[in-house]
């Protein structure tokens, strides 16, 4: 029981940390942090009321480590995957593995192979340095593929790169050039 009621919390708090704060009358700010004492009083208003322990458990048994408190945890935000597009977390570009991979569904590909891989309704493509992570965002969407993305050319060709603080790799755009074949057609 413990665990369905914490991936339900975790799951709401991923639509109000990531898209829909005003849904119980939360404010973030520009990078993303939310006041925890506001969000626990905001959630208890709300019928989704959880203690700071409650919360506490929900961001260390995150399977993605979605969510992150401040040193002293007065404030908490979302690692990724924001769709407000207001928002700038402050992730400073860095260099990539020389190959990252994308999974995705089989049915998009003609489309991504005529514009690239776009951002879509978040702030970043997400991009993964194994193909492990990248077959299980690809299955999300249906039959599987993962693409391989020549980040280390890409950087090189001026492109920025960044890494949210739980391990995803980010950036804005992965023109075709840089996308090779899938590599995995998973049944
Ligand atoms: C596709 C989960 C057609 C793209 C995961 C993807 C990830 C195109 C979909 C995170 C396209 C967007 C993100 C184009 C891109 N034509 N389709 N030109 N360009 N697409 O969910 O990468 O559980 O927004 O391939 O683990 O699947 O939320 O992105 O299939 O890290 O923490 O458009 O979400 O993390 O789908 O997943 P999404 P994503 P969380």
């Amino acid at each position: 029981m413990k665990q369905i009621s914490t991936t339900k919390q975790s799951k709401f708090l991923s639509l109000i940390l990531r898209h829909e704060p005003d849904k119980i009358g939360l404010t973030l700010d520009e990078a993303g942090w939310a006041s925890v004492p506001e969000l626990l009083a905001q959630l208890a208003a709300h019928g989704r009321g959880m203690s700071m322990e409650e919360l506490e458990h929900v961001v260390t048994t995150n399977d993605k480590q979605r969510f992150s408190f401040n040193e002293d945890k007065i404030r908490i935000r979302a690692n990724q995957g924001h769709s407000l597009k207001t928002l700038d977390l402050g992730l400073q570009p860095i260099e990539p593995p020389e190959i990252l991979y994308h999974g995705t569904a089989e049915r998009f590909l003609d489309s991504i192979l005529q514009t690239g891989l776009e951002k879509r309704s978040r702030q970043h493509v997400h991009l993964s340095a194994d193909e492990e992570t990248a077959y299980k965002v690809g299955i999300r969407h249906g039959k599987p593929i993962i693409l391989k993305v020549a980040a280390g050319q890409m950087q090189r060709d001026g492109f920025n790169f960044y890494r949210s603080d739980n391990g995803v790799w980010l950036t804005d755009h992965v023109p075709t050039l840089y996308l090779q074949a899938p590599l995995t057609t998973a049944s």
